[in-house]
């Protein structure tokens, strides 16, 4: 279980982010991991396709990171944390919800040789949504480093206000310059942490918190699973809803509604005891049907 003190809850809203040990048991995070290969190969166990699969073996070039966005649609092990309570939990305290709702998980994994992910502030691609608010809880399902190209944090840039989209997310050359060119515009020098943790650690960030990873220069693979909260009260803005990832998830709206459905972006906790009901039987059954 994730329990967060009060010492850590006043870090968090002092940086924008909160770097913990261990958030998943490590033989967790083993399992989660052995997932990976056979994901990006196309072999979605449940049967359906993750809303977004942006690496495919044999299509896309080794030295890319890889993506799947959802992957708990796929996949039952992957869904068995991507849901959790107590992440959904964690992120509602953080950022003072009355629950947590997950907008979209990234499966995300940068094998040795493997390029960077551009600095970015998640809630920028989120002009679709009521508040324009996210908070992620990113877990390493491998030990990581700096030279292995584990996520970076800008601390107390959650502060600095709204700026547009990275011009490039995947693999850019330079993978800081947005957060340069940012940071300069409004006289800030950034102060750069890297999250490294033993598998099963990780961190929170807030939305507007700068982030981005250089490419994998260790020998080891750098996997990582992300849950990206939004408040359990979260709705559509349905004047925007193809900007940014709305292009993607804006799909999942009904018509002439801003209520955003729990099947689709289920409630992971809330302080009355709400949570989507199917989410434990779908976990369980799942790893019935595989323990068979
Ligand atoms: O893991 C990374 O390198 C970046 C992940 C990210 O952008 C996120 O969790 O919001």
């Amino acid at each position: 279980m994730i329990e967060l003190s009060a010492e850590q809850i006043a870090t968090f809203r002092r940086d924008g982010f909160l770097i913990v040990d261990r958030l998943i048991a490590p033989e967790e995070a083993d399992r989660v991991a052995a997932r990976y290969e056979p994901m990006f190969r196309g072999e979605f166990e449940t049967g359906i396709e993750p809303d977004e699969w942006n690496w495919r073996e044999g299509r896309d070039s080794t030295d890319r990171p890889r993506q799947i966005c959802n992957g708990w649609k796929g996949d039952f092990t992957i869904a068995s944390v991507a849901l959790r309570a107590d992440v959904g939990r964690a992120c509602a305290r953080l950022a003072g919800w009355p629950g947590a709702r997950i907008q979209v998980d990234n499966v995300l994994w940068k094998p040795p040789g493997a390029k960077s992910i551009g600095f970015h502030q998640d809630c920028s691609y989120l002009q679709w949504l009521t508040p324009q608010e996210m908070l992620s809880c990113w877990i390493a399902l491998d030990d990581t480093t700096a030279e292995g190209g584990t996520m970076e944090l800008v601390r107390g840039s959650h502060t600095w206000g709204a700026f547009p989209m990275a011009k490039q997310f995947h693999a850019p050359e330079d993978y800081r310059e947005g957060l340069r060119e940012a940071a300069a515009s409004i006289g800030k020098t950034p102060e750069i942490v890297s999250v490294v943790v033993p598998k099963g650690g990780g961190s929170f960030h807030h939305g507007w918190t700068w982030h981005g990873s250089g490419p994998n220069r260790g020998t080891r693979p750098r996997r990582s699973l992300v849950s990206h909260c939004l408040s359990s009260e979260a709705r559509f803005n349905l004047d925007k809803i193809g900007q940014g990832t709305g292009r993607w998830y804006g799909k999942y709206r009904h018509f002439g509604s801003d209520v955003m459905d729990g099947d689709y972006f289920p409630i992971l906790w809330t302080e009355d005891g709400r949570r989507s009901p199917w989410i434990d039987d779908y976990v369980r059954r799942g790893s019935a049907a595989k323990a068979a």
